[in-house]
């Protein structure tokens, strides 16, 4: 009862792939290292670029200031350029200095506010070097204890640092604000969920979106739930796609639940935000234990195989049985598509498009992981951990 996805549809993906994810990155017990790891930004690049090259699914990289701080951007720019990709979301970081122990665009002190406003207006200076479009704040910001701080004031001073930040981004420039219900603070976040980060982007404006990042949710919480209702009021700016077990794992997207990544891009595709470049999809994923390349490639294949099955939805039948109130023929369908395997029809499109049919072992046969192995002595930390 699926039906075949268009060669068309299929290539209307695009997923952007995380600079962090080809450092090192561990947990508080243990940074583990990988031979080969990069040892600056451009290696970074280099490594993405594999991604690339072997899927055609990630044609953009994401960048975190200052974990990727280079003297030279056009460098950097050029660089990407040179090994097919480009340079994607800017990703601020308030979370690692001393300064930002209680918070950041929600800090008491004003001047500590002052400064975490003004590492966002560099953040957009990157921006006009790189060419990205998206600044992305994700804020570490909350509180450990009841009474601590006034919920309510860090509202307000979020709201106008925010608005200082949104009022240095320029037309062409969007600025997607990432919700998170707990961690690193335990008892209150500053943007625990989407709706506070609708909110203070809807009181910001046209340019400002909210990013859902599938890791950053209670057990249980319906995401799928959350895009429909983002799509319909044309905030949802992107996704940061992993998945989690048990809090925010950032392992790899559609290992814990490919169903729920289905249910997802169904949801993606029915509210139009499908291969619409406004809603952007970032990978925001960590490899502790698995090779980065391999663990990225099988991340964007992951996608793209939820994107297959979600596209053999049959719709029109679908249409007919949710009229008719027919749950359980409506269940069926939606079932259906997702027991499709996909993976034949994949292979067959990745070929037609001069891509190896199965990028995995093509890349692990190329050779391109023993080489950086050999040359790349001392790679570094993605910056977690660090
Ligand atoms: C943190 O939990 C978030 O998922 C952020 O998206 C963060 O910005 C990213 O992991 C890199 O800093
Ligand atoms: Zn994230
Ligand atoms: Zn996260």
């Amino acid at each position: 009862m699926a039906v075949t996805p268009t060669p068309e549809a299929l290539d209307r993906l695009r997923i952007e792939v995380p600079s962090w994810a080809f450092g090192n990155s561990g947990t508080r017990f243990r940074v583990f290292g990988t031979p080969g790891t990069p040892r600056d930004p451009f290696e970074k690049l280099a490594d993405a670029a594999e991604v690339h090259r072997h899927t055609g699914l990630a044609p953009t990289v994401a960048l975190h200031y200052p974990w990727d701080r280079v003297d030279d951007w056009g460098a950097l720019r050029r660089h990407a350029e040179d090994l097919g990709v480009q340079l994607g979301t800017v990703n601020s970081n308030t979370f690692q200095d001393d300064d930002f122990k209680f918070g950041s665009l929600a800090h008491p002190d004003p001047r500590v506010r002052r400064k975490a406003v003004d590492h966002h207006l560099e953040c957009i200076e990157v921006m006009h070097a790189t060419g990205s479009r998206d600044l992305k704040v994700w804020l570490a910001d909350g509180t450990n204890y009841p009474g601590q701080d006034s919920i309510r004031e860090r509202q307000d001073r979020l709201a106008e640092s925010l608005s200082e930040i949104y009022a240095h981004i320029d037309a062409e420039h969007r600025m997607v604000l990432e919700y998170k219900f707990f961690e690193p603070a335990f008892y209150h976040t500053d943007i625990p969920d989407w709706g506070t980060s609708y909110v203070h982007c809807v009181a910001l404006g046209e340019r400002a979106k909210v990013v859902l990042d599938t890791g950053h949710h209670a057990p249980g919480t319906n995401i799928e739930f959350i895009v429909a209702q983002l799509l319909r009021l044309g905030k949802l700016g992107a996704f940061d796609f992993n998945s989690r077990f048990y809090a925010d794992d950032d392992l790899i997207v559609g290992a814990a639940d490919p169903f729920q990544l289905f249910r997802i891009v169904v949801e993606l595709i029915a509210g139009g935000g499908y291969g619409d470049p406004d809603v952007q999809l970032v990978l925001d994923q960590c490899h502790n234990i698995e090779a980065k390349v391999p663990g990225q490639i099988r991340s964007v294949l992951n996608v793209q195989e939820a994107v297959a099955k979600a596209l053999s939805l049959d719709d029109e039948a679908l249409a007919v049985a949710r009229r008719d109130c027919d749950v359980l023929l409506a269940n069926e369908i939606m079932m259906d598509a997702f027991a499709t395997d996909v993976r034949p029809l994949l292979a067959e499109h990745r070929a037609a498009k001069g891509l190896p049919e199965d990028p995995m072992r093509a890349f692990l046969a190329s050779g391109y992981l023993e080489r950086v192995a050999d040359e790349r002595v001392g790679g570094t930390q993605a910056g977690w951990g660090a």
